[in-house]
C-alpha cells in the first residue's frame, strides 16, 4: 500500500450507529474455544510457550465423561482446550476434518436470551438455544449461532457468577506455572473464507450481528509478485470486536487463503492477534520460550521505516534496531503506528496462527506491512511446497 493510499484510509467508526440503536450490545470477547487433540499437551504448550496461567478444568475428576477442558488466561484473555474423551464424542468430527482448531469464539452479553432471538431472527443458523447452568456460585446463561464453515459464536451472560469459569468447572491449582508474557486482550480475530464469499459474510455481520465495515483492503493492496488475498475488517458498534474477513484472490501462485482452506477443510479461524503493551518484552520472551515467529523483513524493509513514521510526523519510542533484531514490524497512518509480528501455525497444518500487536495510537491492521508479511509467508510456502 503506498503512503497516498493509507493517507486515504478513512475509519467508518464514528459514525457507527449514529442514532440508531444497537441490537446486538457486545461486551467483549468471553473465551475462545479449541477443539485439539490431546488438550493436556496443548495447554503445556500455551503454558509454557505464551505464559497463559492454569485456570480451570472441567474432566473425569469433576465428573465430565465425554470430554475434557482446559481454562487458561493471561490478563484478560481466556482459551479453552477441549479434547473429546471416546469415539462418539462429535468434537472427533470436527478435529478429524479440520485439525486443531478454533471451534468457538464466545462473545460477553448483558443478556444471553436476547443475542440469540435477536441474530437467529435475522437468518442466524442455531448451534445451541439459550441454555441455563447453574451450581453453587450462580447461574450463566449461554446460547449459540454458527458463523462461517463450522465456527461458532456462544452468547455467554455471566450475571452474578462468581465460580471459576462456568458451571461444571473448577478452579485449576497447578504446580507447573511459568511467567505470563505480557499479553492482555484479544484485539482482533481473523476468519478465512472461500472463492467470492467474503461479501457473504461481511452481508452475514451486518445484517446479523449488526457489526459495520470498517475497513477494507483488495487485491490491488494485498498483494506480491505471486499471490493475493481480499480482506475487509467488520466491527461492532462500540469497536470492542474486530472481526477482519479474509479470501483468496487469483494470482500466478497459491494464495495463503486458499492454502488455509485446502488445510482447514473449510472456513474457520486464520489468526487471533493478541495485544501487548510491551512488544519488546513479550517477543523476547516468546522466542526464548520457543515460539516459532515468520522470518524477519529484510534490511531494506526496516531501512523505509524512518520515512514511512517521518511522513505522519510520529516519533518511534522503541529502539528501532532491537525491534528489528526481534523481528518485529512497523506501520504508521495519520493517528499513530503500531508494532507487529506473526507467529508460524502453531499446529502441524498451516493453519492457525498468532499475531502479536502493540498499538501507538494507530487503528488499522498493519497494511504497510502486508508486502513484507506475505513475502514471509510464502518463504514458508515454498519449504512445504504449497506456494
Ligand atoms: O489482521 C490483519 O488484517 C493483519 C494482516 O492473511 C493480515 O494482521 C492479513 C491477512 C493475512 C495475514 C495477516
Ligand atoms: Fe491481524
Amino acid at each position: 500500500m503506498s503512503k497516498k493510499e493509507i493517507k486515504s484510509v478513512n475509519y467508518g467508526l464514528e459514525k457507527i450507529f449514529e442514532g440508531a440503536q444497537d441490537f446486538l450490545p457486545l461486551l467483549g470477547t468471553d473465551y475462545v474455544e479449541f477443539y485439539v487433540g490431546n488438550a493436556k499437551q496443548a495447554a503445556h504448550f500455551y503454558k509454557t510457550a505464551f505464559g497463559f496461567q492454569s485456570h480451570a478444568y472441567r474432566g473425569l475428576e469433576t465428573g465430565a465423561t465425554d470430554s475434557v477442558s482446559y481454562v487458561l488466561t493471561q490478563d484478560k484473555i481466556k482459551l479453552m482446550l477441549t479434547t473429546p474423551l471416546n469415539s462418539k464424542s462429535p468434537i472427533n468430527d470436527h478435529i478429524v476434518k479440520h485439525g486443531d482448531g478454533v471451534k468457538i469464539v464466545a462473545l460477553w452479553v448483558e443478556d444471553a436470551r436476547q443475542a440469540y432471538k435477536e441474530t437467529t431472527s435475522r437468518g442466524a443458523k442455531s448451534y445451541m438455544e439459550p441454555t441455563v447452568e447453574k451450581d453453587e456460585h450462580g447461574e450463566v446463561v449461554r446460547a449459540g449461532i454458527y458463523t462461517y464453515g463450522e465456527t461458532v459464536h456462544m452468547f455467554v451472560e455471566r450475571k452474578n457468577y462468581n465460580g471459576a469459569f462456568l458451571p461444571g468447572f473448577e478452579k485449576w491449582e497447578s504446580d507447573y506455572n511459568p511467567p505470563a508474557a505480557g499479553l492482555k486482550y484479544i484485539d482482533h480475530m481473523v476468519g478465512n473464507v472461500g472463492w467470492n464469499q467474503m461479501d457473504v459474510w461481511v452481508k452475514w455481520y451486518e445484517d446479523v450481528m449488526g457489526f459495520e465495515n470498517f475497513l477494507s483492503f483488495d487485491d490491488k493492496q494485498i498483494h506480491t509478485e505471486y499471490s493475493a488475498l481480499m480482506s475487509k475488517v467488520m466491527s461492532n458498534g462500540n469497536g470492542r470486536i474486530k472481526f477482519p474477513i479474509n479470501e483468496p484472490a487469483k494470482a500466478a501462485k497459491r494464495s495463503q487463503i486458499e492454502e488455509y482452506l485446502d488445510f482447514y477443510e473449510g472456513a474457520g479461524v486464520q489468526h487471533i492477534a493478541v495485544a501487548t503493551d510491551d512488544i519488546l518484552k513479550t517477543v523476547s520472551q516468546l522466542r526464548a520460550n520457543g515460539v516459532e515467529f515468520l522470518s524477519t523483513p529484510p534490511d531494506e524493509y526496516y531501512k523505509s521505516v524512518p520515512g514511512r513514521l517521518e511522513e505522519f510526523s510520529h516519533e518511534l519510542k522503541e529502539d528501532i534496531e532491537k525491534l528489528k533484531g526481534l523481528g518485529i514490524m512497523i506501520d504508521a497512518d495519520e493517528e499513530g503506528y503500531l508494532l507487529q509480528i506473526f507467529t508460524k501455525p502453531v499446529e502441524d497444518r498451516p493453519t492457525l496462527f498468532f499475531e502479536i500487536i502493540q498499538r501507538m495510537g494507530a487503528r488499522g491492521f498493519g497494511a504497510g506491512n502486508f508486502k513484507a508479511l506475505f513475502e514471509s509467508i510464502e518463504r514458508e510456502q515454498e519449504k512445504r511446497g504449497t506456494l
